[in-house]
């Protein structure tokens, strides 16, 4: 006999599928993914983007973006997102930070939830079939913003909870963590991992891995923080999985009803219930995909920090799906087929220097990228800035000239003309590393009387990312 349900419910299931393939190949459909650690510049850069295309659209502002320099672009505006589940991106809030009507601008708050946003860019067709059809063509673009600190829990999809311990802890032990990581560490040795469960104690030293990774966070800029809700929680503060840190001798042998039973329970249950759904949900079936990389932070930060952000950044790549995107493969799974890497902030330094961040970065992916490549997906490498905070100023010192900027130091009330540092042009060694270190200065963004934002390359940026999709 046949289930009429079930067949109901089939058919509409490929109804479903059927609709959105449709949809995607007529309205032209682009999900776009803004990745990038915490403080890398994503809220800042969708703000921009969101600026850029629906107020400050045209040839002028974005000579590089073909859909503007030919005059094509008609209007984009925010519409309706599809995703009913999650809140909708603050943009208003974010430019009003940065164009306020009274007192000085400030950067958009770091994020602390999931948040999406939809564009509707309507433009006028260039050529080919699709103008002598269609002459006016919409594109939907759909981004999301997350806290970074969450994105770095990817990787922990595919350990278990020993192999977690044994990755995790070994860091502990290393510089610039061993300094910090005293009183978990004492904490931790006193722990009886086999006795039957106490749940204060674990929860005690779990708080104090907390305020370990919250200190290491502040302090260091390190990137492998996990899990990431213990940095930004939300509504799973205080919640039992998230209880749970790495231990020294994670035994093959766990004893039912022990600590270590109890910590492995709880790991598995926040890679199960938080970070998978996290992923299938929002970290899929991408189109296009942006890397943000705040590469002269880390260069502050030193040698560590670089080689680690480097290897997360490889790290995290592993979690989208990438190849060559054919129509008809576009319609029901799509891949990144096209992917950039940003070293952003880079109005941080003088413009003789754009060229060495962008071959810097380069050099960081530059493993990654070779496979990629082959696999058909195409990679570009930029230093760009979403929103520049600084102003370009010569100045001649003892006859010679300096390629200066100006602006205000993030935190000071003084504007300031510096002369900023050269970055390397490629991956230093812990041995080449200055003895000096780099020391690059922050912004506050520029207060801007005729509320326009400035940027550098986010037309490279867009033609790159969205100018196929506009002929
Ligand atoms: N000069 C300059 N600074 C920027 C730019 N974009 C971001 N910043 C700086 O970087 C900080 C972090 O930027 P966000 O956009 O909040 O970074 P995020 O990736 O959204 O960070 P999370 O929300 O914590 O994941 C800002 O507060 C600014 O200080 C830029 O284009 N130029
Ligand atoms: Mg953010």
């Amino acid at each position: 006999m046949i289930n009429t349900s079930s067949a109901k419910k089939t058919f509409n299931k490929l109804k479903g599928k059927a609709e959105k393939a449709v949809h995607r190949s007529l309205d032209q459909h682009v999900k776009l993914a803004v990745t990038g650690l915490s403080g890398s510049g994503k809220t800042a850069f969708i703000t921009a983007i969101v600026k850029q295309l629906t107020s400050q659209a045209d040839d002028i502002n974005l000579p590089f973006f073909d859909v503007m320099q030919q005059k094509r672009h008609i209007a984009t505006k925010i519409v309706p997102q599809q995703t009913l589940t999650i809140p909708t991106f603050g943009y208003s809030n974010a430019l009003d930070a940065l164009l306020p009507n009274e007192g000085d601008p400030q950067w958009p708050a770091s994020t602390d939830r999931i948040n999406t946003l939809r564009l509707a860019i309507k433009y006028q067709s260039g050529s080919g079939l699709r103008s002598h059809f269609a002459p006016q063509s919409t594109l939907y673009l759909d981004i999301i913003d997350y806290p970074g600190e969450w994105l770095l829990d990817l990787p922990m999809l595919e350990q278990t909870y020993q192999q977690w311990c044994t990755q995790q802890y070994a860091l502990l032990l290393q510089k610039p963590r061993a300094d910090k990581a005293n009183a978990f560490l004492t904490a931790l040795r006193g722990l009886d991992l086999n006795a039957p469960v106490d749940e204060h104690a674990l929860s005690e030293i779990a708080k104090l891995y907390q305020a370990l990774l919250v200190g290491l966070k502040k302090d260091t800029k390190l990137a492998m923080l996990q899990p990431g809700r213990m940095l930004i929680p939300g509504e799973l503060q205080g919640a039992p999985l998230l209880l749970f840190f790495p231990v020294a001798d994670c035994a093959a042998e766990i004893v039912p009803g022990s600590n270590l039973a109890h910590l492995q329970k709880r790991f598995n249950a926040y890679v199960r219930e938080v970070v998978k759904p996290f992923y299938t949900q929002h970290f899929r079936h991408f189109d296009r995909q942006i890397v943000l990389v705040d590469v002269l932070s880390a260069l502050n930060e030193g040698p560590e920090t670089l080689h680690e952000q480097s290897a997360v950044i490889k790290q995290l790549l592993a979690h989208f799906n990438y190849g060559e995107s054919s129509f008809i493969k576009r319609l029901f799974k799509p891949n990144v087929d096209k992917l950039l890497f940003a070293a952003n902030k880079s109005d941080h330094i003088s413009v003789e220097h754009h060229k060495d961040l962008a071959l810097l970065l380069d050099s960081l992916v530059h493993e990654q990228t070779n496979q990629l490549k082959f696999d058909g997906v195409k990679i570009e490498t930029m230093a760009m800035s979403s929103i520049t905070a600084t102003l370009p100023r010569e100045v001649t010192e003892q006859g010679k000239q300096l390629n200066c900027i100006y602006g205000k130091p993030l935190g000071e009330q003084q504007w300031l003309t510096y002369l900023p540092p050269q970055p390397p042009s490629r991956l230093l060694s812990k041995s080449e590393w200055p003895s000096q270190g780099f020391e690059f200065l922050s912004f506050s963004p520029m207060p801007t009387p005729d509320k326009q934002l400035k940027h550098i390359r986010l037309d490279h940026v867009m033609q790159y990312l969205l100018g196929d999709k506009l002929t």
